[in-house]
């Protein structure tokens, strides 16, 4: 179903209802390890949690975790070409190295929306410096995964798709 924008973030008339959701480096053993810091639900369980917020605005989700920065430059390149709603990214690791994922997001028309479990400002210093920041029309951390749902409703927000 094409939707129009809700503000300046209108993209065209041909925007998909799909949101990708994109996870860097090691949450793949998100609930494995280090609960104290990023808690004990697994990335299933982020996944769930995505559909079925996405779903409550409409909004279909491509969930995935890569360990490998051109996997996840490609996947950022596919939302482009597939008109995606919104990007919600987790960088992780890469969220302080890659101009190389700042360059494909600066590809992007719709929202991207950088998402941390943790508050990166109260972790040690070099957390803080995001490249993904630059081209993020908004940042959540802190929130753990709640985080993710709160970035999915703002992108519904921002291309106005009503619950
Ligand atoms: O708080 C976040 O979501 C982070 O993006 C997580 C990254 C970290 O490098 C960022 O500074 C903040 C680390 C992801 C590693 O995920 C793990 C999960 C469980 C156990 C070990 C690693």
């Amino acid at each position: 179903m094409a939707r129009a924008g809700a503000d300046d973030t209108r993209c065209s008339a041909q925007m998909s209802d799909t949101l990708y959701v994109l996870n860097g480096p090691n949450l793949n053993l998100l609930g494995t390890r280090e609960p104290e810091l990023y808690g004990r639900a697994t990335l299933a369980d982020v996944e769930q949690l995505c559909r079925t917020t996405a779903q409550r605005f409409g909004l279909t989700v491509e969930f995935r975790q890569s360990n490998h920065e051109g996997e996840i430059i490609d996947w950022i390149h596919q939302a482009r070409a597939e008109n995606a709603a919104g990007l919600v990214i987790n960088p992780a690791g890469y969220t302080t190295t890659s101009v190389a994922i700042l360059d494909a997001l600066h590809t992007m028309k719709a929202p991207v929306i950088e998402v941390h479990i943790t508050n990166i400002h109260a972790r040690e210093p070099f957390r803080r410096r995001s490249y993904v920041s630059r081209v993020a029309r908004a940042v959540v951390c802190g929130f753990g995964i709640q985080g993710y749902a709160l970035a999915i409703a703002g992108v519904a927000a921002l291309i106005g798709a009503k619950e």
